[in-house]
Parts: C-alpha cells; sequence; structure tokens
C-alpha cells in the first residue's frame, strides 16, 4: 500500500497519462494502491496536463465538473471538481471524431463563456458576467481512463475529469437570459436526455464564478480568450460508433457531432 506521504506524482501522472495516449482503461488508482488526497489528485492532474504540454497541445481553457446533481447522482460523487481543457480536445462544431480515440465515451450538454477579461479569485455573479465575451451551446465527451468508468473523486481529479472532447456551437451575446434554458440532447435526431440550464447550480453564472474561484485558488489567472465549460445539466449517455449527436438549447441554438 502507497500512503499519501510517499507517492510519485510524476508516476502516477503517467499511469493515466500513458491510458488517454493509448485509449485503455486502467484500474482505479486505489485500486492500484495509490491513496492520493485531493490535493494530490490535483498534483497528478497538473502534471499529466503539463505532459500534454509538452506534446504540443496548448490549453484553451478548462471544465467544471459535477455542478449538477444529475451528474453528482450518476456517478455517485459530491463534490465540484475542475479540470484544463485544450486544443486537441477541441471538435469542430459539425465536424466527425474518431470511435478509436476513446476507451468508452460518454456525452452531455453543457454551456461554454467564452472570456474577453482575465479572470480569478472570488469575484460576484456581476464580475463574471462582465468577464464573459459571448456564451454557447456546448457537448462534452467524457472517457475515464478508469475501467467500468468507476472511480472516487481523488481518481476523477487526476484523470484530469475525464476530459476528452467537446464541441461549441455559435457564440451568442453574453446578455441572453441562461438560467433557466431548455436543453435537449439528440442521437440520430431522438432526444435522449432533456434537461434545463437551471440543473447546472441553480443558474450557469455561478459555475463560472466557481471556475474563477478555483483558478484563484490554484494561484491561476483564466485568461482572455479562455473558454469555460459549465459543467453537464444531464446525465451523461454512452456514445457509440457513427451516432450523430446534437444539443439543441433554447435561445443558443444548437451545438452537434458525428462519431466516425
Ligand atoms: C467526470 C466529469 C464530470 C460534468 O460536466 O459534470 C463533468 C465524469 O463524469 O466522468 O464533466
Ligand atoms: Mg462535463
Amino acid at each position: 500500500m502507497t500512503n499519501t506521504t510517499n507517492i510519485n506524482i510524476k508516476d502516477v501522472a503517467q499511469l493515466v497519462d500513458d491510458a488517454a495516449v493509448n485509449a485503455e482503461a486502467i484500474s482505479q488508482l486505489s485500486a492500484q494502491g495509490y491513496q492520493l488526497t485531493l490535493a494530490q489528485a490535483y498534483q497528478v492532474q497538473a502534471q499529466s496536463v503539463s505532459n500534454r504540454l509538452v506534446r504540443g497541445e496548448q490549453q484553451v481553457g478548462i471544465k467544471m465538473g459535477f455542478t449538477s446533481r444529475a451528474k453528482m447522482i450518476q456517478m455517485d460523487v459530491d463534490d465540484m471538481i475542475w479540470g484544463p481543457l485544450t486544443d486537441a480536445m477541441f471538435i469542430e462544431e459539425g465536424g466527425e471524431t474518431p470511435w478509436d480515440k476513446y476507451v468508452h465515451p460518454r456525452v452531455e450538454p453543457e454551456i461554454a463563456f467564452l472570456l474577453k477579461k482575465p479572470l480569478s479569485g472570488n469575484v460576484t455573479l456581476a464580475e463574471a458576467m462582465a468577464s464573459v465575451e459571448a456564451v454557447a451551446p456546448a457537448l462534452e465527451i467524457i472517457d475515464s481512463r478508469y475501467a467500468n468508468f468507476k472511480f472516487s473523486l481523488e481518481d476523477v481529479v487526476a484523470d484530469n475529469c475525464s476530459s476528452s472532447g467537446f464541441t461549441i456551437g455559435a457564440w451568442q451575446s453574453a446578455q441572453t437570459d441562461i438560467a433557466n434554458l431548455g436543453m435537449v440532447m439528440e442521437f440520430d435526431g431522438e432526444a435522449i436526455e432533456i434537461g434545463s440550464s437551471a440543473g447546472i447550480l441553480g443558474n450557469p453564472w455561478r459555475s463560472l464564478a466557481a471556475a474563477a474561484r478555483v483558478a484563484g485558488e490554484a494561484g491561476k489567472v483564466l485568461p482572455a480568450g479562455s473558454i469555460v465549460l459549465a459543467g453537464a445539466s444531464t446525465a451523461a449517455q454512452a456514445l457509440k460508433p457513427g451516432v450523430h449527436v446534437r444539443l439543441n438549447c433554447e435561445k443558443l441554438g444548437i451545438a452537434e457531432f458525428t462519431v466516425k
């Protein structure tokens, strides 16, 4: 058993990073004898993201996770999480993503923010709103690197919060009232999840304020031009080869992609 005091962060990061690169599931870290604290899990995450940057990926923003009851219940966890997004995860809106890139991908409906001013630390909702250029409907592909998509909060944080892919629909005015928008996610034209943006912390702007706070706590600033994904409003659904996924979000429009 490797206890919390003698964990080699780089070694653990290599495990999750290799699993992501090879699209091969690994056992949960706890089952491999690594009992990480949450702080260590974020250190593993930072190291595995730094491995990505060394390989030439660019950080383009961050994603918030477990900001809805629907997701917390589906994954049996009880706290919000966050992790960096890179350009390698971006899927052109209306584009395709290859099935073989993933282990057991799922998709979920989200709202995206585009920052026009840097954001960090404790901000009011009004301050968070004033730093946003535009908002958009978004779809996130999550792909846990752990067998059976099962994890503890520490496991999933270390695995960069299952981050794997995202697509963003056309950017809309930041003045759009996004507090309670109907969100319908379709597979091949059939509704598969129906929710409301209010499912995201009661109002997705709260997720942006939370993103600023967690970035500040990590000693980071979200720069102008960053994307922030607010977290899914509904449970995630398993993808399958060939499926066409579309989010239809009231007032904001659509975001869609196809799995090749
Ligand atoms: C972790 C990622 C959670 C969300 O929007 O709640 C997340 C997972 O469910 O694998 O992205
Ligand atoms: Mg998500």
